[in-house]
């Protein structure tokens, strides 16, 4: 008893100690740019902390109604499941079908926003398709096992989490002429991925981009948010949002975890589905570690998809 008695004063002493450390250098930098010489962020010297749904978000919920209850669910007609494609330019043809209650992808040509799905080719970046009409390419698609992943999303950017919104498919490149030195792009010409790129832009392609041993049966997280670049109001208070499939957290009856870490700080962790809004970020680059794991803390494997690391950049 005594024992723990003095175990749990040097935890104290060391928790008012660390949050002592934590708010002098809160304050001491306060209004300095906490972004380093080579603009990263230094983890040690920010607090990023949970804040509420930002309340634009909810006003366009509210003005949304129904549509906020629909259930879309989402058929990939193409690539085929285990396909193999000739070519370098790979075409995706998307069905779109369940409850709607008005959920239609378009971009209105005012705000630039808009009901979009997320196109997620291997474990890159998003890429944002907004007309279901419209014809979506990755060109200059290397050769090899590649996958196309797919869920519908908000004008903000959160996915509809309901059964059917997210696929998958799993496709073969084969002599399809690619040029590994140049990125692959989308039919707008937006970077998909580019194993060759120095830097990263807009928080995309910095990994090869050729799929992992993907079992789509197994425990699957999908990174989808933060991504790019957030600027003046946008940084505030910015989501983050990811897919789930065949796994459960905890405090949804489950036995996972999702655990993210900005800039190399301290890993927290998100026990229900459910997009977080991050606010306390600093101008500069951040790094944002998303991973599924289990109860011990053990990422769960499943082609190396489930543990990714983005880079998003704020200007203030
Ligand atoms: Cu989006």
């Amino acid at each position: 008893m005594n024992r723990l008695k003095i175990a749990a004063f040097f935890a104290l002493i060391t928790f008012a100690w660390s949050c002592g450390g934590t708010d002098t250098a809160t304050n001491t930098n306060k209004n300095a740019n906490h972004a380093n010489t080579n603009g990263k962020a230094d983890a040690s010297r920010e607090t990023i902390t949970i804040a509420e749904r930002p309340q634009k978000i909810k006003d366009q919920m509210a003005e949304r109604g129904q549509q906020e209850e629909a259930s879309p669910v989402l058929a990939i007609a193409e690539p085929k499941a285990n396909s193999t494609v000739n070519s370098s330019t790979v075409k995706v043809k998307l069905n779109l079908s369940g409850d709607l209650k008005g959920y239609e992808p378009h971009k209105d040509p005012q705000t630039g926003m808009g009901n979009h799905i997320h196109v997620i080719l291997d474990n890159q970046p998003y890429e944002a398709y907004y007309n279901l009409d419209q014809e979506f390419e990755l060109r200059n698609v290397a050769d090899g096992e590649h996958t196309i992943r797919v869920f519908p999303s908000r004008p903000w950017h959160e996915s509809y989490k309901n059964e059917g919104a997210f696929q998958m498919v799993k496709f073969t490149v084969k002599d399809g002429g690619g040029d590994a030195s140049k990125p692959t792009t989308t039919g707008s010409g937006n970077t998909m991925a580019n194993a060759n790129a120095a830097s990263p832009s807009e928080g995309k392609a910095m990994q090869p981009s050729t799929a992992g041993a993907v079992d789509a049966s197994k425990p699957l997280l999908t990174y989808s948010r933060p991504k790019g670049e957030y600027k003046g109001a946008d940084a505030d208070a910015i989501m983050l949002d990811f897919w789930l499939a065949n796994a459960k957290l905890t405090g949804d009856g489950g036995e996972y975890r999702v655990r993210y870490s900005i800039d190399g700080g301290e890993p927290k962790f998100i026990d229900k589905w459910a997009p977080i809004w991050l606010s306390g970020w600093q101008a500069g680059t951040h790094s944002i570690k998303l991973e599924l794991v289990d109860k011990s803390g053990n990422v769960v494997d499943n082609g190396g998809y489930n543990s990714t690391t983005r880079e998003i950049t704020i200007t203030k």
